[in-house]
């Protein structure tokens, strides 16, 4: 049994209806065994695109699929919803990226697969990330760091 953290967004279209659409998804997804997530928060636009504000969460998963397998299940959910990959860092009706997996020990499950890199590579550097992340996952800790220290950090360079 694998823990997923999945970050999910949505700045397009009816931004609820979405995420609401990929957590209904996922729990009827055979090999999915419980799927809870944090409150829904709205971001502003990261990164060099200019675009409307994202509505952002996490999700916590509880699965038997393989990693490749969950990325499969994502990429497929994506799509039901309508999205068109077009621009990188772009608008976008649904995106669900793996962010952090953990064993049935819950040690973390490093993955570098052309198709799949986990943890996310810039997770640690995205509030709205971490905000979701630090709600569902308190104990959290990344190479020594807490979540609580690093969330800190982020929104004093921010400030
Ligand atoms: N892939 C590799 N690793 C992973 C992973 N851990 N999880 C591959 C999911 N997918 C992973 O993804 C392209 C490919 O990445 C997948 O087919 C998979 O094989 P994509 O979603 O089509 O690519 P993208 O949208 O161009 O990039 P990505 O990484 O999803 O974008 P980001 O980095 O998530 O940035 N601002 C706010 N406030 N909130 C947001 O949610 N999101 C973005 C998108 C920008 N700004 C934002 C937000
Ligand atoms: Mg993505």
């Amino acid at each position: 049994m694998y823990t997923y953290y999945i970050g999910i967004g949505s700045n397009l279209g009816d931004r609820e209806v979405y995420l609401a659409f990929a957590v209904s998804e996922l729990t009827n997804t055979d090999g999915v065994h419980s799927v809870s997530h944090s409150s829904w928060i709205e971001t502003p636009p990261w990164g060099p695109v200019e675009q409307g504000p994202f509505l952002n969460g996490i999700l916590k998963v509880e699965s038997t699929l393989t990693p490749l397998v969950m990325l499969d299940t994502i990429l497929h959910i994506e799509r039901l919803a309508g999205r068109q990959r077009e621009i990188h860092w772009g608008p976008r009706t649904l995106d669900l990226d793996i962010v952090w997996i953990e064993d049935e020990f819950g040690h973390p499950v490093r993955v570098t697969e052309a198709t799949l890199v986990v943890p996310h590579p810039y997770f640690w550097e995205r509030q709205f990330v971490l905000e979701p992340l630090q709600e569902v996952y308190p104990t959290f800790t990344y190479e020594g760091v807490s979540i609580d220290s690093r969330l800190e950090a982020l929104r004093i360079v921010e400030a």
